[in-house]
């Protein structure tokens, strides 16, 4: 295993639109094993592939730390081309945070409840339903492969600031 390097905002890889995994290759795993000790060295509870730099619809995701009594708590996992098959009206606020926008936190409205299709390292097809804090990671994660952040919910005004506060820093990082 090996630990990646986390790319950060403004890089703009972050808004690519990640494609999809047609063969679970070496490379394929190889990938996720890295990205599980990237993610945990972070620390976070969810990665997603493009955030180490691979545009590839792949998330490897661990809640068992977080997660509150009586919700669903997924072991580590990994989702191939995952895909949001229904979400009910029903909405949540949590308070996010990204990898890739680093000590920056907000509280996003998303759907409580999302029923989730995705592919396993075996090929193997799963349907679940998440609710609690795996609807708001599993989504915030497929947010990602779509070249989606927690921030784009915000008001433009606190997008524009955090936007600024990144770019500011990527520059004098430049320098
Ligand atoms: O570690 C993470 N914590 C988190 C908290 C609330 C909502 C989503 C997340 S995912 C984040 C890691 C990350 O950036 N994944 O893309
Ligand atoms: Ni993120």
């Amino acid at each position: 295993m090996a630990l990646r390097e986390i790319i950060i905002l403004p890089d703009k890889q972050l808004r690519l639109v990640s494609n999809r995994i047609e063969k679970v290759t070496p490379e394929i795993r190889k990938l996720a094993d890295d990205m599980f000790e990237t993610m945990y060295d972070a620390p976070g509870i969810g990665l997603a592939a493009i955030q180490v730099a691979q545009p590839v619809r792949l998330i490897t995701m661990d809640l068992a730390k977080k997660s509150e009594n009586g919700e669903t708590t997924p072991q580590p996992r990994v989702f191939i081309n995952p895909e949001i098959i229904s979400a009910s009206e029903e909405k949540s606020v949590y308070e996010e945070g990204c990898l890739s926008i680093p000590e920056y936190y907000e509280e996003v409205e998303r759907p409580a409840k999302v029923r989730v299709r995705f592919l396993d390292l075996d090929g193997k097809l799963h349907e679940e339903d998440a609710e609690g804090l795996y609807a708001t990671c599993i989504q915030h994660e497929i947010d990602h492969l779509n070249g989606v952040l927690f921030i784009d919910y915000l008001s433009k005004l606190k997008r524009d600031r955090v936007n600024k506060k990144f770019s500011k820093a990527a520059k004098r990082a430049e320098e």
